[in-house]
């Protein structure tokens, strides 16, 4: 039986128990009464203050009758399906969350979903690697895996055009994210499609992937990560964003440059690695030899303003070559190699001990998201070319890879998978 994730609160239900939402049209019948908007204290409970009082008025919640959703679950068609309100009879396709009561978007039940959390400190760059990453998929790297990523449901999609406005039409950058204490972030979801190859034959893979944009603040500690953990335990990857100009030695390396000025230093990657396992394995998260099951990519961001301290012929400067369609793993440690020795160069290798202790599989990546520094004189810019991003796909397709959603190759062996 399917069992979905809900990507706002994180409890899983099995599809079939799935409440519905009645979606208050009226019927076309004479003399049929649609049913009126209802105060909804599940989800007002969930979302907190801060609510418009006239938003928490919503179609009556009712539960599927026995069989009936086991039925229209079990046929696949999931969410499309459709049963009557018992109260006015009208048919509605929207399922919400048991627990959260938020409605899931359309489909969201039919498909896998990965849940792939993003942390890292305040300022690290994860607002605008989201972004930039979405459109990435869409273009460059949906040609080169002939797949297509659709955003799901009103506030993704709202979201992701505000974003894109900003970063490539007005060359904004992201503000600050606001953090939970002063509302809720919605996640970000999304439909992943790729095709499928091989042995099982042809067709198209859908995958739900579900992001969260969580405020620096948030993971700046045990305590704060708390509000996350049901997000983090339930994640099927991480990506830890690790920003090069907070750490103390690169500061020191980099040549003096007319740049941007340099971010403030917030909680060390280390810290909010160390802080993670502790929440993971307190979850149930263990793996072999005490480290946490959940793998994890850590990311070196804003590589644009490390090219003084790298090779000009560095893999971390060009983008991955995704031959054919496939995941380039001999690409993937050449990078992983890279960064592995400039950071045993800049914390002697303080960060890379602290997650091999605490972390069955782990990878390290570098990427750009904007490709050039903000200029100097509009650090709140994006660079006059607009984003040119560098290997910010990375982490994301190694999780993806690692669960089997996109083939794999490695030298001598053609495409492994
Ligand atoms: N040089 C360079 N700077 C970047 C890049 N991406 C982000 N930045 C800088 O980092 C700043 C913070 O980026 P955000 O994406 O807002 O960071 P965040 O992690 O979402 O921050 P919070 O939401 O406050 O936790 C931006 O305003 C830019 O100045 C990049 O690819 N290169
Ligand atoms: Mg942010
Ligand atoms: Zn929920
Ligand atoms: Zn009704």
């Amino acid at each position: 039986m399917t069992t979905v994730i809900c990507p706002y609160c994180f409890a899983r239900t099995s599809a079939a128990k799935l409440p519905y939402r009645c979606l208050m049209t009226p019927s076309g019948v004479r003399g049929g009464t649609p049913c009126g908007p209802e105060r909804d204290d599940v989800w007002a409970g969930f979302v907190g203050p801060g609510m418009n009082p006239a938003a928490l008025l919503r179609g009556p919640v009712f539960a599927p009758a026995r069989g009936m959703g086991a039925l229209a679950s079990g046929l696949r068609a999931g969410s499309g399906s459709s049963v009557p309100c018992p109260d006015c009879g009208v048919t509605t396709t929207v399922r919400v969350c048991a627990s959260c009561h938020s409605d899931l978007p359309s489909d969201y039940c039919d498909q896998d979903s990965r849940i792939i959390a993003l942390v890292g400190a305040k300022a690290s760059g994860k607002s605008t690697y989201v972004s930039v990453l979405v459109n990435e998929l869409n273009q460059r790297v949906g040609q080169a895996y002939h797949a297509s990523l659709a955003a799901m449901g009103q506030a993704t999609q709202q979201r992701d055009k505000e974003m894109a406005e900003d970063l490539y039409e007005r060359l904004r950058l992201p503000d600050a994210t606001r953090p939970a204490a002063l509302g809720f972030n919605d996640p970000l979801l999304y439909r992943l499609s790729v095709p499928r190859r091989g042995r099982l034959g042809s067709g198209t893979r859908h995958t739900t992937l579900v992001f969260f944009d969580a405020a620096g603040e948030d993971l700046a500690g045990a305590e704060a990560m708390d509000r996350y953990t049901r997000y983090l335990s339930a994640a099927d990857g991480i990506v830890l964003l690790v920003d090069p100009l907070q750490l103390g030695s690169v500061r020191d390396r980099l040549p003096l440059q007319d740049g941007p000025p340099l971010p403030m230093v917030e909680t060390s990657p280390q810290q909010i690695a160390a802080d993670l396992a502790a929440q993971l394995r307190a979850h149930g998260k263990r793996g072999s030899r005490g480290r946490v099951s959940t793998p994890i990519a850590v990311a070196v961001t804003k590589t644009d303003m490390l090219k003084p301290l790298l090779d000009a012929h560095s893999p971390v400067l060009r983008n991955a070559p995704h031959p054919e369609g496939t995941y380039d793993e001999d690409d993937r440690l050449a990078v992983h190699e890279e960064i592995r020795s400039l950071m045993a160069d800049w914390d002697s290798g303080a960060l890379m001990r602290q997650l091999e202790l605490d972390f069955d599989q782990l990878s390290m990546f570098g990427l750009s998201a904007l490709g050039a520094p903000p200029p100097a004189d509009a650090p709140a810019d994006v660079p006059k070319s607009g984003p040119q991003p560098v290997r910010v796909e990375d982490p994301l397709l190694w999780l993806l890879a690692l669960r089997g959603v996109l083939p794999v190759r490695t030298a001598g062996k053609g495409r492994a998978k």
